[in-house]
């Protein structure tokens, strides 16, 4: 049976052959076993919340209309989009609290191999979570500031909000939200909250779950904030660097190991070692040493910290270990295909998981604890090293695909460089070119790979009219990793397809800001754990405008969503205020109610709502009319 391979990237229609020569399954075959896959649960119709079930019901009306215990379809979807908002909020904010964690540590001098590296951002966040910094040394600070943020898990008050929602949002904005009860007060308690009221009989009414969900969906913008705020003091806040993206960053002369998860602890001493043990690399038979890359967040978190290459984004993982070149791959947490070790097993690629609570059958487990990191990178490198001796250079097969990347775009950076053009008030000059219509809005594009659509397609065609349209463009995650390997986070892109009015800023910002060109296309702000960077700037705007979020031409769009983390980062975006594109359908549909809540009800509650559609072409062409919108209603 031939395979239909979704995806443009080159690299990924590269390789796929050289899996089926070797007689390996990837994304794509497993995709096509797994068709057609269930309807109910597609529609968000499958109940498995007590051991009576599963119960379905019948989409069309002919079967069941409630489970065995009575639940109709409006509460299982409900229930089930609920809990997905919670998983997602769990994910980040337990990557968040391992950051918090190990500054804690750092703070106490317990943790050698870090440091505070960004002391001025630790002032800028004590400073915003009201921390007196007079007199105080680095470490003494990054102590209390951990241990405040911390408190984000502990706090039992329910009138007192989470410090850093708080500390994050347009005043505007914060009210509304305490209007609404929806403010989150302590991170694990709502996530529980929400596992306790979707259990068998608790909660039935899809609003009020939906409510529910969409707090758990605040403590997941609450947890993602602090994980990237508290990870600029650690290991820096990004500043734009040139790189490249795609699979031709693979060398053949090289030791190469990628990086693939989302949490920076382990992959910056990674950093830092292979540095150290380079000339090990060499010794071996390696001229160039060894080579770092990144796949998915974790590679966008070295990307943006270090200008390292990244190799590819969430569905094309594995086309890595294909090239037979890739010596160790190295994993974390989040988004990381189990399928690995197999695919390593065929080729002599080491695939070690690192974390206690992220296991992976077959593959190898090096137990990372912060209090060792050195030494368990150095073992991980010595295990690619010995890997390296074992590659078959008869195998290597890596395509020379690779397009240059300008990455690193804090909120920071961006402030930076529009400093450069005024100096006494850097977001003046974005303002007036919002104003005058240089620039019509801003979009954010977050968000993973999902095989339901063409990997990477959705992305590339949205963000081509959106420029054309003088859209400026943000992104986050493997949505991030779409543009940079399709080559639109260069300065070539913006020449090619931005529109006229954009060209000039990014023109003027990039010239002013020392690039010799235009700023790219698509500025990159890092991990999808970095979707608070963009709402940082955006509340900037809101503040100095004294305006809501939701007043301000932004959109949002997430046109391949998957993980539980994108549903809740998709959640609070509108609960932001923000209209918030869906390229994939959410597996609510089987209940007009819970369709409704998202598409229509929550706009009249939060400003922001679901706009799903998954047409590229015809989506740009709605976001483009919502910005239209949102200007008019400004009067622009
Ligand atoms: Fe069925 Fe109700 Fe149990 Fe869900 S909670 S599986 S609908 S009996
Ligand atoms: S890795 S959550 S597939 S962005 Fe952040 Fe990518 Fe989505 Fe995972």
């Amino acid at each position: 049976m031939e395979i239909k391979v979704k995806s443009v990237d080159p690299a990924v229609a590269a390789l796929c052959p050289v899996a089926e020569r070797e007689g390996v399954a990837t994304v794509f075959d497993r995709n096509q076993a797994q068709q057609p896959q269930c309807g109910f649960g597609s529609l968000g119709l499958c109940c498995r919340v007590c051991w009576k079930g599963p119960c379905r019901i019948d989409p069309f009306g002919d079967g069941p209309s409630e489970g065995i215990c009575g639940a109709n379809r409006d509460t299982i979807a409900a229930r089930n989009v609920t809990r997905m908002m919670a998983a997602g909020a769990a994910g980040h904010s337990e990557h968040g609290r391992h950051i918090a964690l190990a500054m804690q540590k750092v703070g106490k001098g317990e943790l050698p191999a870090y440091s505070i590296r960004d002391p001025k951002k630790l002032q800028a966040i004590a400073t915003r979570l009201g921390i007196e910094t007079q007199g105080q040394d680095t470490l003494s600070l990054a102590y209390q500031v951990a241990t405040l943020t911390l408190g984000d898990y502990q706090n039992q008050d329910h009138d007192v909000a989470c410090r850093w929602i708080e500390a994050s949002l347009p005043a505007k904005r914060l009210d509304k939200l305490k209007s609404l009860h929806a403010l989150p007060h302590n991170i694990d308690a709502t996530v529980a909250q929400i596992m306790a009221r979707t259990h068998i009989g608790c909660d039935a009414d899809p609003t009020n779950l939906f409510l529910g969900g969409v707090k758990g969906a605040l403590a997941d913008f609450n947890g993602m904030t602090l994980a990237t705020e508290l990870s600029d003091a650690m290991f820096g806040t990004p500043a734009p660097v040139v790189t490249e993206a795609n699979i031709g960053v693979i060398k053949a002369d090289a030791i190469n190991i990628a990086v693939n998860g989302h949490n920076p602890l382990l992959s910056e001493v990674i950093c830092e070692m292979a540095d150290e043990l380079n000339q090990d690399a060499i010794a071996a038979g390696a001229p160039l040493g060894i080579n770092i890359v990144g796949i998915c967040c974790t590679g966008n978190e070295v990307m943006m910290r270090h200008g390292v290459p990244l190799a590819t984004n969430y569905l094309s993982q594995e086309m890595a270990i294909l090239t037979g070149a890739l010596d160790a791959m190295v994993l974390d947490v989040q988004c990381i295909m189990p399928s690995l070790p197999q695919i390593g097993d065929c080729f002599h690629t080491e695939v070690i998981t690192t974390m206690g609570d992220n296991k992976i059958q077959g593959a190898r487990h090096v137990s990372f604890k912060e209090e060792h990191a050195r030494e368990n990178a150095a073992q991980i490198i010595r295990l690619a090293i010995d890997a390296y001796r074992r590659r078959d250079p008869n195998r290597i097969n890596i395509p020379d695909i690779k397009r240059t990347a300008v990455v690193g775009f804090s909120a920071e950076a961006v402030v930076d460089a529009l400093a450069k053009v005024n100096s006494e008030d850097p977001l003046q000059p974005l303002l007036d070119n919002i104003t005058n219509g240089n620039i019509q809005g801003i979009a954010l594009f977050a968000g993973c790979n999902n095989t339901q659509s063409v990997q990477d397609n959705s992305y590339q065609t949205i963000a081509k009219k959106l420029a054309a349209n003088n859209v400026l463009l943000l992104a986050t995650g493997c949505g991030a990793g779409a543009f940079a390997k399709g080559g639109l986070m260069n300065q070539q892109a913006t020449e090619a397809y931005a529109g006229d009015g954009l060209k000039a800023v990014l023109t003027a910002v990039g010239e002013a800001a020392g690039l010799n060109g235009p700023l790219p296309l698509v500025l990159h702000m890092g991990s999808c754990v970095d979707n608070s960077r963009a709402v940082t700037l955006a509340t900037a705007l809101a503040e100095r405008l004294n305006l809501d979020l939701t007043d301000l031409p932004l959109v949002a769009s997430a046109p391949e969503a998957m993980s539980e983390k994108a549903v809740a980062i998709a959640s609070w975006s509108v609960a932001l205020g923000l209209p918030t594109h869906l390229g994939t359908m959410p597996q609510v549909t089987g209940s007009q109610v819970v369709t409704d809540l998202m598409t229509k009800d929550a706009e009249q509650l939060f400003g922001g709502y679901f706009l799903v559609e998954t047409d590229p072409e015809v989506a740009g062409d709605k976001l483009v009319e919502v910005i239209r919108r949102k200007r008019a209603a400004l009067g622009l």
